[in-house]
């Protein structure tokens, strides 16, 4: 028998894992640039569970993928996310829900702290084994990107139109990126300190390489994306100083001292959102 059984989680009803790889694949898909609002997305999209959470219905998926997406102000971007997102994730059969976890309050915006925050959150809904850290202004052109975990963590966002379809440089781990549950949590998850643009996917990509990980990534063919258009955040003239002692400072520094308020969570039709204040520690 090509698939494996699990019959004392589903009684006598036997119930057959997916396919290792989903057979309704498409390659290079449509990416559309424009949506309708979240609100007129809501009564579109209608096959999802409160909290924007979707599992296969003919096969028992293989991977629980919690989808997280640091967020403040950006509306019109997430709709267009959304309406992208849930059909490429259903065609890949995963066992998914999206995580939007937006910071509220005036300090900056502080993605890596908000990442961590996600994958608390996701923890306390469900048994994820896999993150994926997504910016919401990034969207697959390719189908065969499967939302997954494997052996090793992995760079998502390999080839992206703005950057002419070329990895920029080979340590990058920003943009979007897969951890599994055990690798984040051996890395203590991302740093908390980086406020404002820039530095905090580095700081990652040096916590992965300290604990011997290596970065792993699909061929710059498949692993494509359209980026949609915003003004460019300032980059944080402290990244530099906040990175050195990186090795010695990712022992406390992440998910270890992560305190946040959690000032509201919706589960809403197309995602769970978590409205979160941080501040910064003095
Ligand atoms: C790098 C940024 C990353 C960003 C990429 C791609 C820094 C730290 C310098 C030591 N790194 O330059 O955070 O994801 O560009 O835009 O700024």
């Amino acid at each position: 028998n090509l698939y494996l059984r699990n019959e004392t989680e589903f009684g006598n009803s036997s119930y057959d894992l997916c396919p290792e790889t989903p057979i309704n694949l498409d390659g290079h898909i449509t990416v559309l640039k424009t949506s309708p609002t979240l609100e007129e997305l809501e009564s579109h999209i209608t096959n999802l569970m409160p909290g924007g959470r979707f599992k296969p219905f003919h096969c028992k998926a293989r991977h629980k993928v919690a989808i997280v997406v640091p967020y403040r102000d950006r509306k019109q971007h997430l709709a267009v996310f959304l309406q992208h997102l849930h059909p490429f994730l259903q065609k890949q059969e995963l066992d998914y829900g999206i995580y939007v976890v937006e910071q509220i309050g005036k300090s900056l915006f502080n993605r890596a702290m908000l990442m961590n925050i996600g994958a608390a959150e996701a923890l306390r809904q469900y048994d994820y084994q896999c993150f994926i850290f997504h910016d919401v202004d990034l969207l697959p052109e390719d189908d065969r990107n499967i939302y997954s975990c494997p052996e090793m963590p992995r760079h998502m966002s390999v080839a992206v139109d703005v950057f002419d379809y070329k990895l920029p440089y080979q340590g990058l781990f920003g943009g979007v990126s897969a951890m599994n549950r055990s690798h984040f949590e051996k890395v203590n998850g991302f740093s908390n300190m980086f406020w404002g643009w820039g530095g905090e996917d580095d700081d990652m990509s040096n916590r992965i390489r300290y604990k011997k990980l290596l970065i792993s990534r699909y061929p710059a063919n498949i692993a494509r994306y359209v980026m949609l258009s915003h003004s460019k955040a300032k980059p944080n003239p402290s990244r530099f100083r906040v990175m050195k002692n990186g090795a010695k400072r990712a022992q406390v520094d992440g998910l270890k001292n992560l305190r946040y308020k959690r000032v509201k969570i919706q589960f809403m039709k197309l995602c769970t959102w978590i409205s979160v204040d941080i501040s910064p520690k003095e």
